[in-house]
């Protein structure tokens, strides 16, 4: 298959003041489709894996070449976090359900799960994502360097914020936990909770 850009799924300026239009422009039709493009060139020739989808491709890289492998990590990867990352963000949805409770179990209380999430977010060195992967229905938060996905290592994410400089520089600049305080008001509680049903 060659893989494509999905839509968005909504405008460019629906996530406004939070993530500002110019921005998830960018994002969605410069660095996503460059990942996009870059997997697609990267599978030419290897029909076998040109067959899977993305997740089912980097969710076990032992099995792609070594002369490919760094690119379907990184290219691949990128897809794939994007693709999950654009249906988690919607204004106005409030948490609620087993993912609500969930999170009180684990965490202890909402508070302390978002103090978690933001400060691993905060400190993560570089480029990568903060996660929220469920494990057998236990939640619990980790972090990726560069493109490097959750599915890799066998776990399934049913949160994701991508802390890349390009998702917030327009307009936070240097100021990542702006960004990551926005993005609580952002959060599609809705698909989180289906994410996390599905995983359970
Ligand atoms: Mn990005």
């Amino acid at each position: 298959m060659t893989h494509a850009l999905p839509e968005l799924g909504y405008d460019y300026d629906a996530l406004e003041p939070f993530i500002d239009a110019k921005t998830m422009e960018i994002h969605h039709t410069k660095h996503h489709q460059t990942y996009v493009d870059k997997l697609n060139a990267a599978l030419d020739g290897h029909d076998d894996l040109a067959k899977l989808g993305v997740n089912e491709l980097i969710s076990d890289l032992g099995k792609v070449p070594e002369s490919i492998r760094p690119a379907v990590r990184n290219h691949g990867g990128g897809h794939s976090n994007h693709s999950f990352f654009w249906p988690l963000l919607k204004k106005n949805v409030a948490l609620g359900g087993a993912v609500q409770e969930a999170i009180d179990r684990d965490f202890g209380s909402f508070d302390s799960f978002k103090t978690e999430f933001s400060n691993k977010a905060a400190l993560l060195f570089g480029s990568g994502w903060t996660w929220v992967v469920a494990d057998q229905g236990k939640l619990s938060i980790v972090t990726t360097p560069n493109q490097d996905s959750p599915v890799s290592d066998g776990k399934t994410p049913v949160l994701g914020l991508d802390v890349w400089e390009h998702a917030y520089y327009l307009k936070y600049q240097n100021r990542r936990p702006d960004y990551i305080n926005a993005f609580f008001d952002i959060i599609n509680w809705d698909k989180v909770n289906g994410l996390y049903l599905a995983a359970s």
